[in-house]
């Protein structure tokens, strides 16, 4: 840990503290994150330090790039690069603006960097506003990409504050176990649904339950027809039959028709149906996006 300076702290998430530090020998500014473990007694998991040491090859312009891992007996901390600013922190600085062309910008550089992550079969699995950073430059990079399978989802964060329900998708609600890149897509829809609407979340839901509703008087709700095999998920639950809205112009008014349309292929309960990030990058909704941010 000498090579590096510990600063003030950014923000804590569900693995542990980040602070802002300095690299003592070059003086660059980074983000440590300091992981804690379930397991404090047994130290780090074999297992999770592998999985972490191949994060590190992990090179795009639109991931944070892990840079370190410092490592002793009871104690994980990663070294990233250093971002200006979380998504969330962002939103809270627009006073309910946000203009179009940023949005677009933002939620290309998001799927670019899913789609690199999926085409390397490594999920996100907690996308959130809170692990999207951008720089004064206005590049989005991701944060945390691959942390979920070295150390598992947590249910709370170390501060005993609960994981955000927000953007899971619901077959992960409804107790699914295999993991897929569409779980990522749903989240990415939440999201861009979000920026549109300059920070207000689509679906705030409080509990498991009230999370399915939410999205179920949105989208309609599954029935065995529309999503096979939806009754014989672990944990499923009967709802209320709702029809699907079929107006997202009131979901998202500040969003083009373009746009409500890559929304919609986003947000499909059905997870095989969900658009990947690959094709999700051709949507006609990108036809005008700069060259710049596109390479
Ligand atoms: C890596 C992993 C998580 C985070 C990193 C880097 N940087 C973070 S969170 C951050 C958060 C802010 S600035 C940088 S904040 O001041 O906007 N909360």
């Amino acid at each position: 840990m000498h090579k590096y300076e510990k600063g003030s702290q950014l923000g804590t998430g569900a693995y542990g503290t980040v602070f802002k530090g300095k690299n003592r020998e070059t003086n660059e500014i980074v983000a440590l994150k300091r992981v804690r473990l379930d397991n404090d007694d047994e130290g780090v998991p074999s297992s999770a330090l592998r999985e972490i040491c191949l994060l590190k090859e992990l090179k795009h312009k639109n991931i944070v790039r892990l840079q370190d891992v410092l490592h002793n007996e009871k104690k994980l901390t990663l070294i990233f690069e250093h971002c200006d600013q979380d998504l969330k922190k962002y939103f809270d600085s627009l006073n309910g603006e946000i203009d179009p062309n940023v949005v677009k910008s933002f939620f290309y550089q998001l799927l670019k960097g899913l789609s690199f992550c999926h085409s390397h079969n490594i999920l996100h699995r907690d996308l959130k506003p809170q692990n999207l950073l951008i720089n004064k430059n206005g590049v989005l990079k991701l944060a945390d990409f691959g942390l979920a399978r070295a150390f598992g989802v947590p249910v709370r964060f170390y501060s005993a504050e609960v994981v955000t329900l927000w953007y899971r998708p619901p077959d992960v609600l409804f107790g699914a176990k295999l993991y897929s890149t569409d779980v990522d897509i749903w989240s990415a829809g939440c999201i861009f649904a979000e920026m549109a609407n300059a920070g207000r979340p689509l679906f705030p839901g409080s509990n498991v339950e009230d999370q399915l509703k939410r999205i179920f008087k949105l989208l309609g709700t599954p029935t065995e027809e529309t999503w096979p095999g939806l009754t014989r998920l672990p944990e499923y639950k009967t709802f209320p039959y709702y029809h699907p809205t079929t107006n997202f112009s009131q979901v998202v008014p500040k969003l083009n028709a373009k746009g409500r349309d890559l929304l919609q292929k986003l947000l499909v309960c059905f997870p095989p149906k969900r658009i990947s990030a690959e094709d999700a990058l051709c949507h006609s909704y990108f036809s005008d996006v700069p060259n710049d941010i596109r390479d």
